[in-house]
């Protein structure tokens, strides 16, 4: 046969997120998050795109459940904006927002997929954002306030659920280096970020579970780091990196404990209590992974940071040129290290796989064999980490149509259906096909 097999039974995903596909940004009440801020400041967006209209999901969700319908998936993942349900962060929910998502909900149900949702993928309220955002301890209390009024709405029919989305990149992205909203640029200050979006994490979960939730989880971003050189100075880059990276979103949530960060100098602003929550055992972990890291020693005599990135030698690379090399071994290795690192791991879902291309901006049909190419190797890849013991339960395709990547605006496209980005009209691309394929084959 033509498409991967894997040696066992997994659930079948794509995904998705509110900011990136829904556009109608004032729509009935809808709150602003950092996002609209970052979209509204001359020269932060690529493209000076603002994600409106995009693929306007917001009207056009039927066509969504129906293209996720026709490529058999189990499962949607999807985003919950925290501004459509709570306009300001606080208070009451906004019944019209909560609508969106119900009438989401129940056309996933009709179809036969199940609705998979993230409630926070990187839209948070300017006024939380105001009042400290991911600074604050107290943003991780609004966000359980928040998930409970989801809950009470949603928790009928959705079992499933990602509390937050990438943590990491909000952290070095969003608060170290100020390459995405809200645009801090705190470097290791930038730390109790990540302590404040786990207890979140956390305090929602629990949230979540009184509720009768049966599966919840967070989506961690993990990439598979390899030093340059194999001496100790770039073997100490490499150490530096998993742990920033890597380590303090997984340690604390699958052992109950941060790495030392006493080689940063810092510490995470724990409270008594605080790590029982992170640690609670979650009933997934959830990787979104893309690509390896190759780091090497920091060039520079003060450089604060305790290594440089590299390209990686030899890697063929996506639409993102050296930023992004292709190798799908990295993602064998990356589910393989963490079922060693981390005995009685809960099962792996692997929560978002994909690559841009270069690709036209209208097109009646995408023959996109690269991106073909990139999902076969890495859905190959999860089958070798399973047969090398990974408990590997679900693949998510990132994405399910072309969207709003964020600073690059509209100008990578990760699709399996391509939009226009004028009319947002849907049109599926070769690897949607060859995803329905996968997906149909590995079921019998
Ligand atoms: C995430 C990701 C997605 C991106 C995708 C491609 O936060 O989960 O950033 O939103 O669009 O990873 O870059």
């Amino acid at each position: 046969p033509d498409v991967p097999e894997l040696p066992r039974r997994i659930r079948w995903s794509a995904a998705t997120a509110a900011f990136q596909i829904e556009g109608a940004r004032a729509a009935d009440g809808r709150g602003r998050s950092v996002w609209d801020q970052w979209v509204e400041t001359p020269d932060k967006v690529i493209d000076g795109s603002t994600a409106e209209p995009g693929p306007d999901s917001y009207h056009r969700w039927p066509e969504d459940v129906a293209l996720a319908a026709g490529l058999g998936l189990d499962r949607y993942r999807f985003s919950i904006s925290w501004t459509r349900v709570q306009p300001d962060g606080t208070g009451g929910a906004n019944s019209a927002g909560l609508d969106y998502y119900s009438r989401l909900v129940d056309g996933l149900l009709e179809a036969g997929v199940t609705p998979f949702p993230t409630l926070y993928h990187w839209d948070l309220p300017v006024p939380v954002h105001e009042a400290g955002g991911w600074c604050s301890r107290d943003t991780a209390a609004r966000f359980a306030d928040y998930t409970a009024l989801v809950v009470d709405r949603l928790g009928d029919r959705v079992k499933n659920w990602y509390t937050i989305n990438e943590p990491a990149m909000t952290t070095l992205q969003g608060y170290a280096v100020g390459a995405l909203a809200p645009g801090e640029f705190l470097l290791f200050d930038a730390l109790p970020t990540a302590h404040h979006q786990l207890l979140a994490h956390g305090l929602a979960s629990t949230v979540l579970r009184s509720a009768g939730a049966e599966a919840v989880g967070v989506a961690n971003n993990h990439t598979h780091v390899r030093a340059l050189r194999d001496d100790d100075a770039d073997r100490a880059a490499l150490e530096a990196y998993d742990i920033l990276h890597n380590r303090i979103f997984a340690d604390p949530i699958l052992t109950g404990a941060y790495p030392d960060l006493a080689a940063f100098g810092y510490e995470m602003p724990v409270r008594d209590g605080d790590l029982e929550l992170i640690g609670a055992r979650p009933d997934f972990y959830a990787v979104n992974f893309y690509n390896p890291t190759t780091v090497t020693a920091p060039t520079g005599a003060d450089n604060p940071i305790p290594f440089d990135i590299v390209p990686t030698p030899g890697a063929p690379v996506t639409g993102f040129g050296e930023e992004w090399p292709i190798v799908p071994e990295a993602l064998t290795g990356l589910l393989l290290d963490f079922t060693e690192r981390y005995p009685g791991l809960p099962p792996l879902i692997v929560s978002e796989n994909g690559a841009s291309f270069p690709e036209p901006a209208r097109a009646g049909f995408v023959d996109d064999t690269d991106r073909i190419s990139f999902l076969d190797g890495h859905i190959r890849a999860v089958a070798r980490a399973i047969d090398g013991g990974a408990d590997v339960e679900e693949y998510t395709v990132w994405s399910l149509l072309d969207n709003f990547e964020w600073a690059d605006g509209f100008t990578q496209r990760f699709g399996l259906v391509h939009v226009d980005f004028d009319t947002a009209e849907r049109t599926p691309k070769a690897s949607y096909d060859w995803y329905r394929r996968v997906i149909d084959g590995n079921r019998r």
